[in-house]
């Protein structure tokens, strides 16, 4: 019976390959605490940083006293601004065009900046100094209000721009203005408003909030002065491109880099950007010619490191009486703290926000965003999110909430009126993106029934009727989503960072023995990317899954690519992935029609194995080409079995997803219970569905953290309030509810493997989802908006301002 041939399933199975729900495979290490992490790493009289912030939101800098710090014994050095000027280090660059103070520069702009860099040969010793560093401060007027920031007499923030008419966006309107974003017909829209029959205005703010991943973000730098190599180990969602930047400030040229991202604790957007302290330990290193660490505690990292969202949004959408959208305008003033530090695509200052539209088939639509200065943190990351989809499909869903009220139709019906039949893709935007694929109906109607969506209107009528006649307290709330997200940036022809191309790429080399590697240019933190990306090769080429290494992070082995956000490492990282293994193929065909002395033309590929033609007893398996490709000299052909291929994709795919969230809310204790959460997600070909399962979990329990209670909020003078993980709302097992997940399965056209990405799908159909069950529970007693974050207190008020 050994002799017996392997099935044709047993050979798919082995190869754990597409559609495999494969463990993984990282799993091993980080559940034996075998994780290695950047605070892990402990180099040879390596120093610490830390730095001296401001305990003020807007305050002149008179003077900086490093006397006494210095004193104290281990302490190294004290940088502040005076020493990094001569270097032209005092400001760098930010992804979106502006300029940020690395320390603070004559004045300080936002609570916890940067004002002194202390260098210790200890870590506790290091914040002992930061206590003893004596600063002077003038406290100035304080802005936290992007509307009072526009008034013409408000305080001057950046006095650095003074008399600077435009910015890398254009036009500036006013000293604390950064730019207006146009996209889109104003006029046809306006129009059509006008001479609407019906239309719904909301102002809808999307509230200040934070990534925070488990890990922190910092590095370590490390100048070996004697080979003029310069190391950086840091938490880097975009290693090659920290690269570059570093060589671009420091001068040191690039191939004398070394950029090492390890195992990452989280990202979520938080760790894309450049911050001080990865300035500020390099300039150490050099300086002292000792590895310096830098590691942010939480609330440096709450109160400091990029926050997202932010963004008051006016919208205003028009219909027929009969549910038909007519037209939809959006005007978004986006609070962007003291600089302008927003990750995004270059020529996108307000991100993809113009998905705005979202599933629906909108005539014509208008969106404009002014950026403005405040005394708050900088950031504008995309948490979760692939660059403020998250914003434009809150707006959108809670737009068709309130028009559904305007109507007086029901917002399932309104959805499924409007949606964006299957046979319309490829289709066009109103504010120009082409949707590559979709069929909304099917999944609309799949969620629907999944719930039992009648039932549960009826059940909820009921109930007010109960509570009305005073037999309960307690209301349900129904809150449907359906929406369409935009991942895989992606065309190099539209987007890029600081002047780079946004492709990705794969390198494989195949082993004698049958075994593989393969380095891309992203880098996981956490999504699973060493288990998905070899399914992804193992269907491609024919080898175990299992027999093949990925490997990602190091810019002195992997490609150059952009890194790890937006939900892109699937749509172009696995493409380049699916395209190198092809190319791995196509030289194992011509090797395998030698050994087999037959034509290339006279092969057929099948599974591991290429066969001849009409006799499937001759065949030759990669594994056996892979020796011969290294053992044998093959005419015309070079030796070896190595690939690469860097992925420029033609468009970005657009998964999608229809989500129903449940809630009994308590209406004299605020307190929502969330009773179901029903969540449908179309990401086109699933490479792995339990990791997908995994990433909707967690998608879906940061959706329900921003929902339902977490926030960065200022005081009026600019104090963070929220700068621990006591008033930081990050759930537990225990806050956190059970989800039931689902599927359709509609690939993309233009993907090598039909895959979308699916990362962030989840938080951007989440929260309104949870929001909207908040706001449906009060519908039929007139609440038509109330902002997020909607925790016990604030659906207490709503209770109590209807008078419940
Ligand atoms: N997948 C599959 N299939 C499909 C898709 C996908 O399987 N169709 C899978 C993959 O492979 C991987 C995952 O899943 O593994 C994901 O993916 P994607 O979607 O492509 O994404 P990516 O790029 O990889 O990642 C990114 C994301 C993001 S963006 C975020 S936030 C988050 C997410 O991811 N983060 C995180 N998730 C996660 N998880 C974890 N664990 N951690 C983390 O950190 Mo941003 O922009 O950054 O904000």
């Amino acid at each position: 019976n050994e002799l017996a041939p392997i099935s044709r399933e047993d050979r798919v199975e082995k190869l754990k390959g597409l559609g495999h729900s494969r463990k993984r495979v990282e799993d091993v290490r980080f559940t034996q605490g075998k994780g290695n992490y950047v605070d892990d790493l402990k180099l040879p009289s390596m120093l610490y940083g830390d730095f001296v912030r401001s305990p003020y939101a807007h305050a002149r800098v008179t003077s900086i006293d490093k006397s006494a710090a210095l004193a104290l014994p281990g302490v190294v050095a004290v940088l502040t601004a005076e020493d990094l000027a001569p270097l032209n280090l005092h400001w760098m660059p930010t992804l979106a065009g502006d300029k940020q103070m690395v320390l603070a520069d004559g004045k300080v702009l936002f609570q916890g900046q940067e004002v002194a860099f202390v260098v210790a040969n200890d870590r506790y010793v290091a914040a002992d100094a930061v206590d003893l560093v004596v600063v002077e401060y003038e406290e100035l007027p304080v802005v936290t209000d992007p509307f009072k920031a526009l008034e013409p007499d408000a305080p001057v923030l950046r006095e650095d721009l003074a008399g600077q008419t435009s910015g890398a966006h254009g036009e500036r309107r006013h000293h604390n203005h950064i730019f207006l974003w146009e996209v889109g017909d104003k006029q046809a829209t306006e129009e059509v408003i006008a001479s609407a029959e019906v239309v719904a205005e909301e102002m809808v703010y999307y509230h200040r909030t934070h990534p925070c991943p488990l890990e922190t973000c910092g590095c370590v730098a490390s100048m070996d002065a004697v080979n003029g190599k310069l190391t950086i180990h840091g938490t880097f969602q975009a290693p090659h491109v920290v690269r570059t930047v570093a060589s671009l400030l420091s001068g040191i040229e690039e191939h004398k880099i070394r950029v090492i991202s390890p195992d990452i604790g989280g990202g979520f957007g938080n760790k894309v950007g450049v911050y001080p302290g990865y300035v500020c330990a390099i300039v150490a290193s050099i300086v002292t010619g000792k590895p310096v660490k830098w590691i942010e505690d939480r609330m440096e990292n709450l109160t400091a490191t990029a926050f997202a969202r932010d963004y008051w949004m006016k919208g205003r959408i028009a219909a027929t009486k009969d549910g038909r959208i007519t037209a939809l305008s959006c005007h978004v003033t986006a609070d962007h703290g003291a600089f302008d530090a927003c990750a995004d695509p270059t020529k996108f200052p307000a991100g993809f926000f113009s998905i705005v539209t979202g599933s629906y088939d909108i005539p014509v639509a208008y969106v404009g965003v002014d950026g403005v200065y405040t005394n708050k943190a900088p950031g504008g990351v995309a948490y979760r999110c692939s660059f403020r989809v998250t914003e434009a499909a809150y707006l959108i869903e809670r737009m068709i909430e309130v028009l559904a009220i305007e109507l007086g139709m029901d917002a399932a019906e309104v959805r499924a009126k409007n949606f964006i039949r299957k046979d319309q893709f490829p289709y066009q935007s109103a504010l120009g993106w082409e949707y590559d694929s979709g069929d909304y109906h099917t999944a609309w109607n799949k969620a629907l029934k999944a719930v039992g969506y009648e039932d549960l209107r009826r059940e909820q009528a009921e109930r007010v009727e109960a509570f009305k006649r005073g037999e309960t307290r307690k209301l349900i709330g129904i809150g449907l989503t359906h929406f369409t997200e935009i991942v895989g940036a992606g065309p190099v022809k539209n987007c890029d960072i600081l002047g780079m191309g946004m492709f990705d790429s794969c390198e494989i080399r195949i082993h004698p023995t049958g075994s593989a590697i393969a380095r891309l240019g992203t880098i996981s933190q956490g999504q699973g990317h060493a288990t998905t990306f070899a399914q992804i090769l193992a269907s491609e080429i024919g080898l175990p899954a299992d027999s093949i290494t990925i490997e990602e992070g190091d810019t002195d082995t992997a490609p150059y690519g952009l890194g790890t956000y937006g939900s892109r490492s699937t749509p172009v990282a696995g493409a380049a992935t699916a395209m190198a293994g092809r190319k791995i193929r196509a030289k194992a065909q011509m090797i395998a029609a030698y050994l087999l002395e037959v034509h290339d033309g006279d092969l057929e590929w099948d599974v591991d194995r290429f066969v001849v033609k009409g006799a499937p007893e001759r065949f030759k398996t990669m594994a056996e080409i892979a020796y011969a490709s290294y053992n044998q000299a093959i005419p015309g052909l070079e030796p070896g079995l190595e690939a690469v291929s860097y992925y420029d994709p033609p468009n970005m795919t657009y998964p999608f997803g229809a989500y129903v969230c449940v809630m009994e809310i308590d209406v004299d204790t605020g307190v929502a219970d969330i009773r179901q959460f029903y969540a449908l997600d179309d990401c086109g070909t699933r490479i792995n569905p339990m990791i997908i399962e995994g990433q909707v979990h967690g998608g879906l329990t940061e959706a329900f953290a921003i929902a339902m209670g977490q926030e960065i909020a200022y005081d009026e003078i600019g104090n963070v309030k929220n700068a621990t993980l006591m008033d930081f709302f990050l759930p537990t097992a225990w806050e956190t509810p059970h989800y039931v997940t689902d599927f359709t399965e509609t690939p993309s056209p233009h993907h090598p493997i039909g895959a979308k990405g699916v990362g962030e799908s989840p938080n951007v159909g989440g929260v309104p989802a949870f929001s909207n069950a908040v706001h449906d529970a009060f519908r039929v007693f007139g609440l038509k908006q109330a902002h997020m974050p909607h925790d016990h207190w604030r659906i207490w008020k709503i209770a109590h301002d209807l008078g419940l």
